[in-house]
């Protein structure tokens, strides 16, 4: 065959093959992704299937994992963080049930948490993911269903994670016994010292006792007033000593909540301090982290003390941010950052763990199901009406489904290129991955807005004052 006819050959064949494509991509996309718009019924039928997916999830840990912290979906077994059970996904999925009116579900779940759940255990546990997990999965669900012993249960564990908070600089230590109040830990971060004040300052407030709110602003003033001169942190920090340990400064895992919670507070609390120090930190955030590329948004990771860029990284942990931005105002920045995350989520089809956005190469191609992309999402649509994305969520939806579904619930990923599924459902994934894709795509009025702040898990609580 001459060369010329086998290259043409060749040729028709890929353009076969890349429409091929075209259309099963069309085919396998939601209708409304495929046009401008985004139909009421569209959407409605969207927020059916997630929650359809949701109880997929949950009805699995029912059925093999009731009364544990969570479900291995793909051996089918039950795992406790502690070797003993604090009931992680009940108590971090309530009020998403609640939220989706699963009211079945939600009352089986409440009464196991009112009956089985003790916090008087000899296990040392980490206050940071037991604040964010339980104490803010109880509040929120006690100010959703008035639910008595929820409130008890919350004030009982906000009393045994106090002793952290003794520590030389009132930075909290990393881990507390719940029975004996023995602390432990002190090598720390500013998300783990700065994001507790708005379950602390809540639990203050439904309990009237001001001990708990004093301790945890503390905390994040402490860390706050460790900033380097030119207004950025590090991404660890020693509790005892309050020296920092790392000066690797970015809005990913080990700061992100921190940044949060200094808008959040002022959210919900109407704090003015708080205020003054979230003004400080995000003009340092914007002037140091951001990085603009070939037209592009992104933040990467600076030297705290120097400014110096040292890695152009972003990754499922840094997606949060663009819902920070637009919950803050700059709707601006928000838009083209969360651009950025939809083109890294569309390398694979999944997000992975972490991405260089300078090279376009996966760095840690793990996916545990976060949602923080999908927080982002639903913040973006919620503060400006664009059906893009509702449209970004459709699709994001549809490869969540793709990849991570398995027979027995929602499995994280190894790996986002090869979809390779890994044995882990982590709570988060009930409380935050499925409520912000239920709410993206629920009319408005499954929960006011304005009246709640979401802490860092997902979990809504009532506002103080409209500030
Ligand atoms: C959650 O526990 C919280 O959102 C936390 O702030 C960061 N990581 C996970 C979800 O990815």
């Amino acid at each position: 065959m001459p060369v010329d006819r086998t290259l043409g050959a060749l040729l028709h064949d890929a353009a076969i093959a890349l429409a091929c494509i075209f259309c099963l991509t069309l085919v396998a996309m939601p209708a409304a992704a495929q046009t401008g718009k985004f139909s009421k019924v569209e959407a409605a039928k969207l927020a059916g299937q997630v929650k359809r997916e949701f109880l997929h999830a949950w009805t699995n840990y029912e059925t093999y994992a009731w009364g544990h912290d969570e479900l291995r979906p793909l051996s089918r077994t039950a795992k406790d963080w502690y070797g003993q059970p604090l009931l992680m996904t009940p108590v971090d999925a309530l009020d998403t049930l609640i939220i989706m009116h699963l009211d079945g579900e939600a009352n089986k779940a409440r009464k196991l948490i009112d009956t089985k759940l003790s916090f008087d255990r000899d296990i040392s546990v980490k206050n940071f993911e037991i604040t964010i997990r339980l104490l803010g999965g109880l509040l929120s669900s006690y100010e959703m269903s008035n639910d008595p012993r929820l409130l008890e249960l919350a004030h009982d564990l906000g009393d045994r994670l106090l002793p952290v908070f003794a520590s030389p600089t009132g930075l909290p230590y990393v881990n507390v016994n719940l029975r004996t109040g023995a602390v432990s830990g002190t090598d720390t971060n500013p998300a783990e010292t700065g994001s507790l004040i708005l379950e602390f300052c809540t639990l203050s407030r439904l309990t009237g006792n001001p001990v708990y709110c004093a301790k945890a602003k503390r905390a994040l003033v402490e860390t706050f007033r460790r900033r380097s001169p030119i207004g950025l942190v590090g991404d660890g920090l020693d509790a005892a000593t309050g020296k920092w340990t790392s000066p690797d400064s970015h809005v990913s895992g080990g700061i992100d909540s921190y940044l949060e919670y200094q808008w959040k507070c002022w959210k919900l609390l109407g704090d003015r301090d708080c205020l003054d120090m979230w003004k400080a930190s995000i003009a340092a955030v914007n002037k140091y982290d951001a990085d603009e590329r070939g037209g592009e948004l992104w933040y990467g990771h600076v030297d705290m003390n120097t400014g110096r860029r040292t890695a152009t990284e972003w990754g499922a942990l840094d997606a949060f941010f663009p819902g920070l931005l637009a919950f803050s105002g700059d709707i601006a920045r928000a838009r083209r950052l969360q651009d950025s995350s939809f083109e890294m989520w569309n390398v694979t089809g999944v997000e992975p763990e972490i991405y260089n956005y300078a090279t376009g190469k996966i760095e840690d191609p793990h996916y545990e199901l976060r949602p923080e992309i999908v927080e982002s999402t639903y913040y973006l649509w919620r503060l400006t009406g664009d059906p893009k994305y509702r449209r970004m969520g459709a699709k994001m939806f549809a490869d969540f489904v793709a990849a991570c579904r398995v027979p027995y619930g929602y499995a994280a990923l190894d790996d986002v290129v090869t979809k390779q599924k890994a044995d882990r459902m982590e709570s988060f994934a009930f409380a935050e991955t499925f409520k912000y894709f239920y709410l993206l795509f629920a009319p408005r009025t499954a929960l006011d807005f304005d009246r709640v702040v979401f802490n860092t898990e997902a979990h809504p609580l009532k506002r103080l004052a409209p500030q």
